[in-house]
């Protein structure tokens, strides 16, 4: 991947294998459609591992770490680009605790999910890492640089 040069912060969100698996891909894009981000980048994909163990490298001494490589690359992810003013902290209030059980209601992972280990859905923890997780999973080209008509109605 390339870093694709944006003025506005953009977040890295993923769709995860039992998110798929479940058929909540709609459910889950349209929240974030809804709140007024804007899509940049979209696909369906089969994460290879050398690429999941790249993505939570931070996480590699966790115990839990070989069972969260298996579990990212068991089935294709959505991976997505999304951009907005202050997206990488609204997506985390959207997406909701790391752990379900303490996801509030109204959030991605409290309404549909129970385990930390099946949560549906990563987003970015910071703008830098938004940067370097869209650079890792998206080519060149697949972003797309376009301008959503429903922007001078949102800021
Ligand atoms: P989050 O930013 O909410 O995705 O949480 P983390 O970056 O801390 O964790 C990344 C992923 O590791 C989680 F989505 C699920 C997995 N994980 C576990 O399986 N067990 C844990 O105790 C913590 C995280």
């Amino acid at each position: 991947g390339r870093i694709v040069a944006s003025s506005v912060e953009q977040s890295y969100i993923m769709i995860k294998p039992d998110g798929v698996q479940r058929g909540l891909v709609g459910e889950i894009i349209s929240r974030f459609e809804k709140k007024g981000f804007v899509l940049k980048g979209l696909k369906l994909f089969q994460c290879p591992k050398d690429l999941a163990q790249e993505h939570y490298k931070d996480l590699k001494e966790k115990p839990f770490f070989p069972g969260l490589i298996e579990y990212i690359t068991s089935g294709p992810v959505v991976c997505m680009a999304w951009e907005g003013d202050g997206v990488v902290a609204s997506a985390r209030k959207l997406i909701g605790a790391t752990n379900p059980l303490q996801a509030e209601p109204g959030t991605i992972r409290g309404d549909l999910a129970v385990q930390t280990g099946r949560n549906v859905v990563h987003g970015s923890d910071s703008p830098d890492n938004g940067k370097r997780e869209i650079a890792l999973w998206f080519k060149e080209g697949e972003l797309c640089e376009w301008e959503s008509v429903l922007t001078p109605w949102l800021v």
